[in-house]
Protein backbone atom coordinates (compact mmCIF):
# COMPACT_ATOMS: atom_id res chain seq x y z
CA UNK A 1 0.00 0.00 0.00
CA UNK A 2 2.94 2.67 1.14
CA UNK A 3 4.45 2.11 -1.76
CA UNK A 4 1.87 2.31 -4.45
CA UNK A 5 0.97 5.52 -2.18
CA UNK A 6 4.27 6.36 -2.90
CA UNK A 7 4.21 5.84 -6.89
CA UNK A 8 1.29 7.72 -7.09
CA UNK A 9 3.10 10.47 -4.93
CA UNK A 10 5.76 10.56 -7.59
CA UNK A 11 3.33 10.06 -10.94
CA UNK A 12 1.94 13.50 -9.58
CA UNK A 13 5.36 15.50 -8.53
CA UNK A 14 6.74 13.87 -12.49
CA UNK A 15 5.76 17.28 -14.37
CA UNK A 16 6.31 15.42 -17.56
CA UNK A 17 3.06 13.87 -17.58
CA UNK A 18 1.40 17.21 -16.65
CA UNK A 19 0.86 20.24 -19.17
CA UNK A 20 1.94 23.20 -16.65
CA UNK A 21 -0.48 25.89 -17.02
CA UNK A 22 1.37 28.72 -15.91
CA UNK A 23 1.62 31.42 -18.86
CA UNK A 24 5.11 31.60 -20.47
CA UNK A 25 6.50 35.71 -20.08
CA UNK A 26 8.38 36.85 -22.87
CA UNK A 27 9.87 40.22 -22.66
CA UNK A 28 10.54 41.86 -25.76
CA UNK A 29 12.64 45.18 -24.89
CA UNK A 30 13.77 47.73 -27.41
CA UNK A 31 16.75 50.10 -26.82
CA UNK A 32 16.21 54.22 -27.06
CA UNK A 33 12.80 53.80 -28.90
CA UNK A 34 10.04 56.63 -28.61
CA UNK A 35 6.97 56.43 -27.51
CA UNK A 36 5.63 57.76 -30.51
CA UNK A 37 7.50 54.91 -32.80
CA UNK A 38 4.66 52.92 -32.53
CA UNK A 39 2.15 53.45 -35.83
CA UNK A 40 -0.62 52.00 -33.21
CA UNK A 41 -2.64 51.76 -36.48
CA UNK A 42 -2.17 54.87 -37.94
CA UNK A 43 -1.85 54.68 -41.30
CA UNK A 44 -0.50 58.50 -41.45
CA UNK A 45 2.08 57.46 -38.88
CA UNK A 46 5.63 57.77 -40.61
CA UNK A 47 7.15 54.53 -39.23
CA UNK A 48 4.56 51.81 -39.51
CA UNK A 49 4.76 49.01 -37.29
CA UNK A 50 1.84 46.44 -37.76
CA UNK A 51 3.24 43.74 -35.75
CA UNK A 52 3.46 46.08 -32.51
CA UNK A 53 -0.05 47.38 -33.61
CA UNK A 54 -1.13 43.49 -33.47
CA UNK A 55 0.16 43.37 -30.52
CA UNK A 56 -1.65 46.07 -29.09
CA UNK A 57 -4.49 45.17 -30.58
CA UNK A 58 -4.69 42.14 -29.20
CA UNK A 59 -3.86 43.34 -25.38
CA UNK A 60 -3.12 46.40 -23.59
CA UNK A 61 -1.26 49.22 -24.35
CA UNK A 62 -0.41 51.74 -21.32
CA UNK A 63 -0.09 55.10 -22.64
CA UNK A 64 1.76 56.20 -19.57
CA UNK A 65 4.41 53.84 -18.88
CA UNK A 66 7.70 54.34 -17.80
CA UNK A 67 11.18 52.98 -17.65
CA UNK A 68 13.02 53.66 -14.90
CA UNK A 69 16.00 55.73 -15.91
CA UNK A 70 16.82 57.73 -19.88
CA UNK A 71 19.75 55.54 -20.08
CA UNK A 72 20.57 52.05 -20.69
CA UNK A 73 21.95 50.06 -17.66
CA UNK A 74 19.76 51.40 -15.16
CA UNK A 75 16.53 50.69 -17.05
CA UNK A 76 17.60 47.48 -17.26
CA UNK A 77 18.54 46.67 -13.69
CA UNK A 78 15.49 48.16 -12.77
CA UNK A 79 13.29 46.13 -14.98
CA UNK A 80 14.98 42.97 -13.80
CA UNK A 81 14.70 43.47 -10.06
CA UNK A 82 11.70 45.68 -9.26
CA UNK A 83 13.92 48.07 -7.57
CA UNK A 84 14.98 51.55 -8.77
CA UNK A 85 18.66 51.77 -9.87
CA UNK A 86 18.99 55.22 -8.38
CA UNK A 87 19.12 53.41 -5.09
CA UNK A 88 22.72 51.67 -6.15
CA UNK A 89 23.56 53.85 -8.86
CA UNK A 90 22.88 55.82 -12.02
CA UNK A 91 25.47 55.13 -15.10
CA UNK A 92 25.92 53.01 -17.30
CA UNK A 93 28.25 49.89 -17.39
CA UNK A 94 30.72 50.57 -19.59
CA UNK A 95 33.65 49.13 -21.83
CA UNK A 96 34.72 46.13 -20.05
CA UNK A 97 33.04 46.95 -16.59
CA UNK A 98 31.77 45.10 -14.06
CA UNK A 99 28.34 43.51 -12.87
CA UNK A 100 26.09 45.94 -11.65
CA UNK A 101 24.24 43.02 -9.25
CA UNK A 102 25.44 42.19 -5.99
CA UNK A 103 25.64 38.13 -5.72
CA UNK A 104 22.26 38.31 -3.44
CA UNK A 105 20.28 40.46 -5.55
CA UNK A 106 16.83 39.51 -6.31
CA UNK A 107 16.08 39.14 -10.21
CA UNK A 108 13.02 38.05 -12.11
CA UNK A 109 15.17 35.51 -13.85
CA UNK A 110 16.09 33.85 -10.50
CA UNK A 111 12.46 33.75 -9.07
CA UNK A 112 11.42 32.32 -12.43
CA UNK A 113 14.06 29.90 -12.64
CA UNK A 114 13.57 28.67 -8.62
CA UNK A 115 9.65 28.52 -10.11
CA UNK A 116 10.72 25.72 -12.72
CA UNK A 117 10.83 27.86 -15.61
CA UNK A 118 13.37 27.61 -18.23
CA UNK A 119 14.98 30.83 -18.50
CA UNK A 120 16.62 32.31 -21.55
CA UNK A 121 18.20 36.15 -22.11
CA UNK A 122 18.90 37.35 -25.64
CA UNK A 123 20.61 39.92 -27.32
CA UNK A 124 21.93 43.10 -25.29
CA UNK A 125 23.41 42.53 -21.84
CA UNK A 126 24.74 45.61 -20.44
CA UNK A 127 24.71 44.83 -17.53
CA UNK A 128 28.44 44.02 -16.73
CA UNK A 129 30.45 40.73 -16.96
CA UNK A 130 33.57 40.15 -14.90
CA UNK A 131 36.54 41.11 -17.83
CA UNK A 132 38.92 40.16 -14.65
CA UNK A 133 38.48 36.51 -15.08
CA UNK A 134 39.52 36.48 -18.24
CA UNK A 135 42.23 39.50 -18.28
CA UNK A 136 45.66 37.97 -18.93
CA UNK A 137 48.02 38.17 -16.02
CA UNK A 138 49.99 41.71 -16.70
CA UNK A 139 47.48 43.03 -18.81
CA UNK A 140 46.14 46.47 -17.15
CA UNK A 141 42.38 46.83 -16.45
CA UNK A 142 40.43 47.98 -19.55
CA UNK A 143 42.89 47.05 -21.54
CA UNK A 144 41.38 47.45 -25.05
CA UNK A 145 43.59 44.73 -26.71
CA UNK A 146 42.16 41.59 -27.95
CA UNK A 147 45.58 39.80 -27.10
CA UNK A 148 45.65 41.03 -23.03
CA UNK A 149 42.56 38.68 -22.57
CA UNK A 150 41.95 34.36 -23.00
CA UNK A 151 38.75 34.72 -25.21
CA UNK A 152 38.54 30.62 -24.17
CA UNK A 153 38.04 30.79 -20.76
CA UNK A 154 34.50 31.05 -18.66
CA UNK A 155 33.41 34.50 -18.97
CA UNK A 156 31.42 35.07 -16.09
CA UNK A 157 29.25 37.50 -13.48
CA UNK A 158 26.76 37.92 -16.89
CA UNK A 159 22.74 36.24 -17.33
CA UNK A 160 23.96 33.40 -16.14
CA UNK A 161 24.38 34.43 -12.77
CA UNK A 162 21.31 36.14 -12.68
CA UNK A 163 18.61 33.52 -13.33
CA UNK A 164 19.07 32.69 -17.12
CA UNK A 165 19.48 29.39 -17.87
CA UNK A 166 20.68 30.52 -21.55
CA UNK A 167 21.82 33.65 -23.29
CA UNK A 168 23.24 34.36 -26.63
CA UNK A 169 24.00 37.57 -27.69
CA UNK A 170 26.57 40.27 -27.96
CA UNK A 171 27.24 41.78 -25.13
CA UNK A 172 26.39 46.03 -26.15
CA UNK A 173 26.29 46.74 -29.59
CA UNK A 174 28.93 49.58 -29.16
CA UNK A 175 30.96 48.43 -26.80
CA UNK A 176 33.74 45.93 -26.69
CA UNK A 177 34.18 42.90 -26.97
CA UNK A 178 32.44 42.29 -30.60
CA UNK A 179 31.50 38.88 -30.59
CA UNK A 180 28.69 36.37 -30.35
CA UNK A 181 28.57 34.77 -26.54
CA UNK A 182 26.42 31.67 -25.61
CA UNK A 183 26.35 31.19 -22.06
CA UNK A 184 29.45 31.84 -20.96
CA UNK A 185 31.64 31.08 -23.36
CA UNK A 186 32.89 33.12 -26.61
CA UNK A 187 31.47 31.54 -29.49
CA UNK A 188 33.31 33.95 -32.23
CA UNK A 189 37.08 35.03 -30.95
CA UNK A 190 37.38 38.67 -31.08
CA UNK A 191 40.83 38.53 -32.42
CA UNK A 192 41.42 41.96 -33.61
CA UNK A 193 40.73 45.35 -32.79
CA UNK A 194 38.32 47.66 -34.12
CA UNK A 195 39.45 49.70 -37.02
CA UNK A 196 36.35 51.48 -38.73
CA UNK A 197 32.99 49.93 -39.40
CA UNK A 198 32.00 49.43 -42.54
CA UNK A 199 30.03 52.60 -43.38
CA UNK A 200 26.80 52.17 -41.53
CA UNK A 201 23.54 53.26 -43.00
CA UNK A 202 23.08 55.48 -40.02
CA UNK A 203 25.39 57.19 -38.11
CA UNK A 204 26.94 55.54 -35.15
CA UNK A 205 30.37 54.68 -34.12
CA UNK A 206 32.27 51.43 -31.91
CA UNK A 207 34.38 51.74 -28.91
CA UNK A 208 37.61 50.91 -29.28
CA UNK A 209 38.40 47.00 -28.69
CA UNK A 210 38.57 43.64 -30.09
CA UNK A 211 36.23 42.35 -32.53
CA UNK A 212 35.93 39.28 -33.92
CA UNK A 213 36.94 38.82 -37.93
CA UNK A 214 33.67 38.45 -39.32
CA UNK A 215 31.55 41.21 -37.17
CA UNK A 216 28.80 42.74 -38.73
CA UNK A 217 27.01 44.67 -36.81
CA UNK A 218 24.07 44.15 -39.48
CA UNK A 219 23.75 40.81 -38.40
CA UNK A 220 22.89 40.85 -34.67
CA UNK A 221 19.23 42.26 -34.93
CA UNK A 222 18.16 39.36 -37.10
CA UNK A 223 20.49 36.94 -35.39
CA UNK A 224 19.36 37.14 -31.70
CA UNK A 225 15.88 36.97 -33.06
CA UNK A 226 16.36 34.07 -34.94
CA UNK A 227 18.59 32.45 -31.45
CA UNK A 228 15.02 33.22 -29.70
CA UNK A 229 12.89 31.59 -31.88
CA UNK A 230 14.97 28.39 -31.98
CA UNK A 231 15.36 28.67 -28.11
CA UNK A 232 11.63 28.83 -28.12
CA UNK A 233 11.03 25.81 -30.71
CA UNK A 234 12.62 23.99 -28.27
CA UNK A 235 10.49 24.55 -24.94
CA UNK A 236 8.15 22.04 -24.21
CA UNK A 237 4.46 22.34 -22.85
CA UNK A 238 5.25 20.61 -19.41
CA UNK A 239 7.85 23.33 -18.09
CA UNK A 240 7.04 27.28 -18.76
CA UNK A 241 9.60 29.79 -19.57
CA UNK A 242 11.01 33.02 -19.30
CA UNK A 243 12.48 34.86 -22.31
CA UNK A 244 13.88 38.10 -21.97
CA UNK A 245 15.16 39.40 -25.50
CA UNK A 246 16.76 42.50 -25.65
CA UNK A 247 17.53 44.52 -28.88
CA UNK A 248 20.48 46.15 -29.89
CA UNK A 249 17.64 48.38 -32.16
CA UNK A 250 16.67 51.57 -32.70
CA UNK A 251 20.16 52.31 -30.52
CA UNK A 252 23.00 53.41 -32.92
CA UNK A 253 24.49 52.83 -34.80
CA UNK A 254 22.20 52.55 -36.42
CA UNK A 255 22.15 49.35 -39.21
CA UNK A 256 18.86 48.51 -40.92
CA UNK A 257 19.25 45.51 -43.20
CA UNK A 258 18.92 46.00 -46.65
CA UNK A 259 15.04 45.06 -47.34
CA UNK A 260 14.01 47.89 -44.59
CA UNK A 261 15.76 50.85 -46.05
CA UNK A 262 13.31 53.13 -47.04
CA UNK A 263 10.16 51.25 -45.74
CA UNK A 264 9.27 53.90 -43.32
CA UNK A 265 9.31 58.02 -44.24
CA UNK A 266 11.51 58.74 -41.08
CA UNK A 267 15.45 57.72 -42.39
CA UNK A 268 17.19 54.86 -41.82
CA UNK A 269 16.43 55.28 -38.03
CA UNK A 270 12.16 54.60 -38.87
CA UNK A 271 14.17 51.77 -41.00
CA UNK A 272 15.49 50.41 -38.24
CA UNK A 273 11.88 50.31 -36.43
CA UNK A 274 10.33 48.85 -38.84
CA UNK A 275 13.16 45.85 -38.53
CA UNK A 276 12.39 45.50 -35.22
CA UNK A 277 8.73 45.30 -35.98
CA UNK A 278 9.48 42.97 -38.11
CA UNK A 279 11.68 40.88 -35.31
CA UNK A 280 8.64 41.58 -32.76
CA UNK A 281 6.76 39.49 -35.17
CA UNK A 282 8.84 36.54 -35.93
CA UNK A 283 8.82 36.03 -31.82
CA UNK A 284 5.17 36.14 -32.08
CA UNK A 285 4.86 33.94 -34.71
CA UNK A 286 7.00 31.14 -33.15
CA UNK A 287 5.13 31.37 -30.28
CA UNK A 288 1.81 30.58 -32.27
CA UNK A 289 4.03 27.99 -34.29
CA UNK A 290 4.79 26.00 -32.01
CA UNK A 291 1.34 26.39 -29.84
CA UNK A 292 2.35 28.28 -27.13
CA UNK A 293 0.58 31.86 -28.45
CA UNK A 294 -2.83 31.40 -25.97
CA UNK A 295 -0.66 30.63 -22.75
CA UNK A 296 2.26 33.15 -23.10
CA UNK A 297 2.19 36.62 -21.73
CA UNK A 298 4.03 39.11 -24.07
CA UNK A 299 5.78 42.64 -23.02
CA UNK A 300 6.92 44.85 -25.44
CA UNK A 301 9.02 47.97 -23.73
CA UNK A 302 11.81 50.29 -24.14
CA UNK A 303 14.64 50.92 -22.18
CA UNK A 304 14.47 55.32 -22.64
CA UNK A 305 13.11 57.01 -25.14
CA UNK A 306 14.75 58.40 -28.28
CA UNK A 307 18.35 59.62 -28.52
CA UNK A 308 19.06 63.34 -29.57
CA UNK A 309 19.07 62.67 -33.43
CA UNK A 310 15.16 62.69 -32.98
CA UNK A 311 15.55 66.43 -33.34
CA UNK A 312 16.90 66.36 -36.28
CA UNK A 313 14.04 63.98 -37.83
CA UNK A 314 11.73 66.39 -36.59
CA UNK A 315 13.24 69.18 -38.85
CA UNK A 316 13.70 66.81 -42.20
CA UNK A 317 10.55 64.40 -41.55
CA UNK A 318 8.28 66.27 -39.52
CA UNK A 319 8.69 62.93 -36.81
CA UNK A 320 8.62 63.58 -33.42
CA UNK A 321 9.70 60.31 -31.54
CA UNK A 322 8.53 61.49 -28.29
CA UNK A 323 4.84 62.59 -29.66
CA UNK A 324 2.69 65.06 -27.66
CA UNK A 325 5.83 65.15 -25.12
CA UNK A 326 8.90 67.57 -24.42
CA UNK A 327 12.07 65.55 -24.13
CA UNK A 328 14.53 62.57 -25.29
CA UNK A 329 16.63 60.10 -23.60
CA UNK A 330 18.37 60.94 -20.73
CA UNK A 331 16.06 63.86 -19.71
CA UNK A 332 13.61 63.79 -16.90
CA UNK A 333 11.29 65.29 -19.13
CA UNK A 334 8.47 63.04 -20.60
CA UNK A 335 10.14 61.90 -23.56
CA UNK A 336 13.24 60.32 -21.71
CA UNK A 337 11.35 57.90 -20.14
CA UNK A 338 7.87 57.60 -20.88
CA UNK A 339 8.24 54.62 -23.59
CA UNK A 340 5.48 52.31 -25.55
CA UNK A 341 4.48 49.67 -23.07
CA UNK A 342 2.23 46.91 -24.29
CA UNK A 343 1.42 43.68 -23.14
CA UNK A 344 -0.63 40.99 -24.55
CA UNK A 345 -2.43 38.00 -22.40
CA UNK A 346 -5.21 35.76 -24.20
CA UNK A 347 -7.95 35.34 -22.18
CA UNK A 348 -6.38 37.59 -19.04
CA UNK A 349 -6.42 40.88 -20.85
CA UNK A 350 -8.92 42.57 -22.75
CA UNK A 351 -8.15 42.68 -26.67
CA UNK A 352 -7.20 46.47 -27.74
CA UNK A 353 -7.61 47.89 -24.26
CA UNK A 354 -5.86 50.66 -23.71
CA UNK A 355 -4.97 52.08 -19.81
CA UNK A 356 -3.72 55.87 -19.04
CA UNK A 357 -2.40 54.16 -15.69
CA UNK A 358 1.21 55.38 -14.64
CA UNK A 359 2.78 52.37 -14.63
CA UNK A 360 6.47 51.50 -14.14
CA UNK A 361 9.02 48.45 -15.73
CA UNK A 362 9.63 48.38 -12.06
CA UNK A 363 6.26 47.11 -11.88
CA UNK A 364 6.45 43.40 -13.96
CA UNK A 365 8.62 42.37 -11.11
CA UNK A 366 5.98 42.30 -8.60
CA UNK A 367 3.42 41.34 -10.88
CA UNK A 368 5.17 38.12 -12.14
CA UNK A 369 5.82 37.10 -8.90
CA UNK A 370 1.83 37.41 -8.32
CA UNK A 371 1.06 34.85 -11.93
CA UNK A 372 3.52 32.26 -10.80
CA UNK A 373 2.93 32.43 -6.89
CA UNK A 374 6.13 34.06 -5.83
CA UNK A 375 5.49 35.47 -2.48
CA UNK A 376 8.04 38.42 -2.31
CA UNK A 377 10.14 38.97 0.65
CA UNK A 378 10.24 42.45 2.19
CA UNK A 379 13.51 43.06 0.81
CA UNK A 380 12.69 42.40 -2.99
CA UNK A 381 10.82 44.54 -5.37
CA UNK A 382 10.82 47.27 -3.24
CA UNK A 383 9.76 49.51 -5.61
CA UNK A 384 7.12 47.27 -7.44
CA UNK A 385 3.35 47.40 -7.76
CA UNK A 386 1.38 44.20 -9.07
CA UNK A 387 -0.39 45.29 -12.30
CA UNK A 388 -2.77 42.46 -12.25
CA UNK A 389 -5.41 44.73 -11.59
CA UNK A 390 -5.08 47.31 -14.34
CA UNK A 391 -4.32 44.22 -16.64
CA UNK A 392 -7.90 42.18 -16.00
CA UNK A 393 -9.96 45.20 -15.87
CA UNK A 394 -10.66 44.62 -12.09
CA UNK A 395 -11.28 47.53 -9.48
CA UNK A 396 -7.96 49.10 -7.82
CA UNK A 397 -7.31 52.41 -5.89
CA UNK A 398 -6.36 54.28 -8.26
CA UNK A 399 -4.04 55.78 -8.71
CA UNK A 400 -2.16 52.89 -8.47
CA UNK A 401 1.11 53.80 -7.72
CA UNK A 402 1.61 56.72 -4.96
CA UNK A 403 4.00 58.34 -7.01
CA UNK A 404 6.85 57.48 -9.69
CA UNK A 405 10.34 58.86 -9.58
CA UNK A 406 12.50 59.10 -12.60
CA UNK A 407 16.31 59.81 -12.76
CA UNK A 408 19.06 59.24 -14.68
CA UNK A 409 22.23 61.57 -13.84
CA UNK A 410 22.63 61.73 -9.51
CA UNK A 411 21.15 65.08 -8.73
CA UNK A 412 18.28 65.73 -11.17
CA UNK A 413 15.02 63.76 -10.18
CA UNK A 414 11.54 64.28 -11.28
CA UNK A 415 8.62 62.85 -8.99
CA UNK A 416 5.56 61.91 -10.69
CA UNK A 417 2.20 62.06 -8.73
CA UNK A 418 -1.68 62.23 -10.58
CA UNK A 419 -1.27 64.53 -13.15
CA UNK A 420 1.62 66.29 -11.51
CA UNK A 421 5.40 66.21 -12.48
CA UNK A 422 7.93 68.06 -9.80
CA UNK A 423 11.71 68.38 -10.97
CA UNK A 424 14.22 69.05 -8.03
CA UNK A 425 16.20 71.15 -10.69
CA UNK A 426 16.83 74.22 -13.36
CA UNK A 427 16.14 71.90 -16.13
CA UNK A 428 14.71 68.50 -17.25
CA UNK A 429 17.06 67.92 -20.20
CA UNK A 430 20.70 66.73 -19.82
CA UNK A 431 22.00 68.45 -23.13
CA UNK A 432 21.14 71.66 -24.91
CA UNK A 433 17.76 71.26 -26.82
CA UNK A 434 17.82 71.86 -30.20
CA UNK A 435 16.84 75.72 -30.66
CA UNK A 436 14.51 74.44 -33.82
CA UNK A 437 12.74 72.01 -32.33
CA UNK A 438 12.38 74.36 -28.91
CA UNK A 439 10.68 77.01 -31.82
CA UNK A 440 8.78 73.68 -33.57
CA UNK A 441 6.45 73.55 -29.97
CA UNK A 442 6.92 76.96 -28.74
CA UNK A 443 8.72 75.88 -25.99
CA UNK A 444 11.57 77.83 -23.92
CA UNK A 445 14.71 76.44 -22.45
CA UNK A 446 14.58 76.08 -18.85
CA UNK A 447 17.74 76.63 -16.84
CA UNK A 448 19.31 79.37 -14.94
CA UNK A 449 17.13 81.29 -12.44
CA UNK A 450 14.60 78.70 -12.05
CA UNK A 451 15.29 77.10 -8.61
CA UNK A 452 12.68 73.87 -10.08
CA UNK A 453 10.07 72.74 -11.87
CA UNK A 454 6.11 71.60 -11.68
CA UNK A 455 4.31 70.93 -14.79
CA UNK A 456 0.51 69.60 -15.05
CA UNK A 457 0.63 66.79 -17.04
CA UNK A 458 -3.04 66.97 -18.07
CA UNK A 459 -3.07 70.39 -18.72
CA UNK A 460 0.62 70.44 -20.42
CA UNK A 461 1.38 67.68 -21.73
CA UNK A 462 4.77 69.14 -23.22
CA UNK A 463 5.92 70.57 -20.49
CA UNK A 464 5.60 74.24 -21.61
CA UNK A 465 4.39 76.27 -18.74
CA UNK A 466 6.38 75.62 -15.27
CA UNK A 467 3.98 76.36 -12.36
CA UNK A 468 6.96 76.23 -9.71
CA UNK A 469 5.71 79.63 -8.35
CA UNK A 470 2.90 79.22 -8.49
CA UNK A 471 2.04 76.56 -6.29
CA UNK A 472 4.83 76.43 -3.39
CA UNK A 473 3.04 74.07 -0.99
CA UNK A 474 2.44 71.38 -3.81
CA UNK A 475 6.36 71.70 -4.23
CA UNK A 476 6.82 71.37 -0.80
CA UNK A 477 5.02 68.46 -0.17
CA UNK A 478 6.30 66.61 -3.26
CA UNK A 479 9.63 67.53 -2.66
CA UNK A 480 9.19 65.58 0.91
CA UNK A 481 7.92 62.92 -0.87
CA UNK A 482 10.58 62.41 -2.91
CA UNK A 483 13.33 63.08 -0.36
CA UNK A 484 11.45 60.00 1.37
CA UNK A 485 12.28 57.32 -1.33
CA UNK A 486 15.75 59.21 -1.72
CA UNK A 487 16.38 58.50 2.27
CA UNK A 488 15.11 54.60 1.57
CA UNK A 489 11.51 54.62 1.81
CA UNK A 490 10.28 51.83 -0.75
CA UNK A 491 8.29 53.23 -3.22
CA UNK A 492 6.00 50.33 -2.83
CA UNK A 493 5.54 50.04 0.73
CA UNK A 494 2.08 49.07 2.06
CA UNK A 495 1.30 48.06 -1.99
CA UNK A 496 2.03 44.50 -2.50
CA1 LIG B 1 18.91 52.57 -24.27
Amino acid sequence: MMIRLLTLTLLFLNHSNFADTRPNIVILYADDMGVADVSYGDTEAKIQTPHLDRLASQGMTFTDGHSSSGICTPSRFALLTGQHHWRRFHGIVGAFGGTVFKPDDFTIAKMFKNKGYRTGCFGKWHLGWDFDAIRKRGAKKGDPRAESYDWTKRFPNGPLDQGFDYYFGDGTINFPPYCWIEGDRFVTIPTKPVIKSKPLAGAGSFRPGPMAESWNPYDILPTITQKTVEWISKQKKDQPFFAYLAFNSPHYPIVPNKPYHGKSKASYYGDFVIETDAMVGKVVNALKKHGFAENTLVVFSADNGPETHAFERLETFKQWSSGKYRGVKRDVYEGGHRVPFIVKWPGKIKQGSVSEEVVSQVDLASTFAKIIGHPLRKNEAIDSYDLMPVLKGEKYDKPLRVATVQNTSPKKFALRQGDWVYINAPTGAAKKESPAYLEHFGLKAYGKGHEGLLFNLKEDPRQSDNLYAKYPERVKKMGELLQSYLDGRPCALNKK
